[in-house]
């Protein structure tokens, strides 16, 4: 069998469970109906990984076909102060303390040129929340990194960030998103939402904005015309009913507002961290986390398996099981790895392609809005 014709064969072979709570599941998902909070209940708690994947992956292939994304991207952390001590975090360090590090403007210039020579069409920036800081360092850093990369796409600051920003400038949330873009923020990662509920919050990262800030501060942006993803940090001491809780909201404020491009469940690394008693998540719970974010998120056009969190092989798996994007290059993480992540820094573009053909997909190389990209020996193009 051709391996680009494989998705069909998947497809055709029947819908089968033992578990009767999926069956009328099963019919919504046919009929294209919306999933409820008990339907998404009743998906985290079967143990039938296959039926939850056979139904996410016919959503994926309704939305995508075989269409899998990728992109060229570079991860720049300009500094790992941070004021919030998360207990989810081996990232953060408090000022002037052994490990802690704050690039100077020409640093983080430099290391954005620095890694492979490919181009990158993305500069994925997140950090600390520094307690000097000023506003004008992060202004400047856009700016002098557009000045510099003018093609290339800002993919930055968690709206945690946003919202310290705003609040150490003495600005509101939309002055301060407003002014983030014209010194050239394109649009923002998903990080930070960590699950909206407020018992978790309080163990996982009680000093952060919660979970109706964060989902406030992304309705701005979208408002001003800045896209942004959605995260959920799972495998915690989260429950089921948190994360369907997660999922039911960042669905509700798509409704409103439809600036969410795409959601990465990120499953927790507990090593370094105060949390490191915790056990690691599962192969079954990752890829199941997977497969409910595809079902439940109707509205969400993409589901991300990011694979510096997920490792390449589940990554890969979960193309299979929800999943149509994997990220990029990366080329530099920092936030896993601290966590104790092990897997590579970086992955060519080659191997990203190498794995999403090896699972009977198309790669797609993508910008940060999902326009194709082309690649020649000397030019990089995207289409608009
Ligand atoms: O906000 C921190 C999480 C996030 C740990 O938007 C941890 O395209 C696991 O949001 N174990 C930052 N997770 C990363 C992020 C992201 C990554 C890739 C792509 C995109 C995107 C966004 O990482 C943090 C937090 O939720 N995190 N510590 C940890 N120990």
């Amino acid at each position: 069998m051709c391996a680009t014709h494989s998705s069909q064969a998947f497809q055709t072979h029947p819908f089968q469970t033992d578990d009767s709570r999926l069956t009328p599941i099963h019919a919504k998902v046919l009929a294209g109906q919306r999933l409820d909070f008990d339907d998404a209940l009743a998906l985290y708690r079967t143990g039938d990984i296959l039926a939850v994947g056979w139904m996410a992956n016919s959503v994926r292939e309704r939305m995508h076909g075989d269409k899998t994304y990728f992109n060229v991207n570079r991860h720049i952390n300009p500094t790992n102060v941070c004021v919030a001590a998360c207990r989810l975090c081996a990232f953060g360090h408090k000022k002037d303390t052994p490990g802690a590090y704050t690039m100077a403007l020409e640093e983080a210039f430099e290391t954005a040129a620095s890694g492979y020579t490919e181009a990158v069409t993305e500069f994925h920036i997140v950090g600390g929340l520094h307690p000097d800081l000023p506003f004008q360092y992060f202004l400047d850093l856009c700016s002098g990194l557009k000045q510099r990369f003018p093609q290339v796409h800002l993919k930055a600051f968690t709206m945690v960030e946003v919202a310290y920003l705003s609040r150490r400038a003495k600005l509101s949330i939309l002055e301060t998103l407003q002014q983030l873009k014209a010194a050239g923020v394109d649009s923002l990662p998903g990080g930070g939402a960590e699950i909206f509920s407020d018992r978790v919050r309080h163990i996982i990262c009680d000093h952060k904005i919660d979970g109706g800030e964060w989902l406030q501060t992304a309705k701005l942006a979208h408002q001003i015309g800045l896209k942004s993803n959605a995260t959920m940090l799972y495998g915690h001491v989260e429950n089921d009913e948190d994360r369907v809780d997660h999922l039911m909201k960042l669905r509700a404020l798509q409704d409103e507002t439809g600036g969410f491009q795409t959601f990465i469940p990120l499953a927790f690394h507990p090593d370094n961290t105060p949390l490191q008693h915790l056990p690691k998540t599962t192969g079954m719970l990752d890829i199941k986390q997977i497969a409910v974010s595809r079902l439940v998120l109707d509205n969400f056009p993409h589901i991300k398996s990011y694979w510096q969190m997920m490792t390449a092989k589940i990554a890969q798996i979960s193309l299979r099981f929800g999943a149509d994007d994997m990220d990029g290059t990366v080329i530099e993480e920092k936030i896993y790895h601290d966590a104790g992540a092990t897997t590579p820094q970086g992955m060519r573009r080659e191997e990203l392609q190498r794995l999403i053909r090896a699972a009977g997909r198309e790669p797609i190389e993508r910008d940060t809005l999902y326009r194709p990209v082309t690649r020649t020996e000397t030019s990089v193009t995207v289409a608009v």
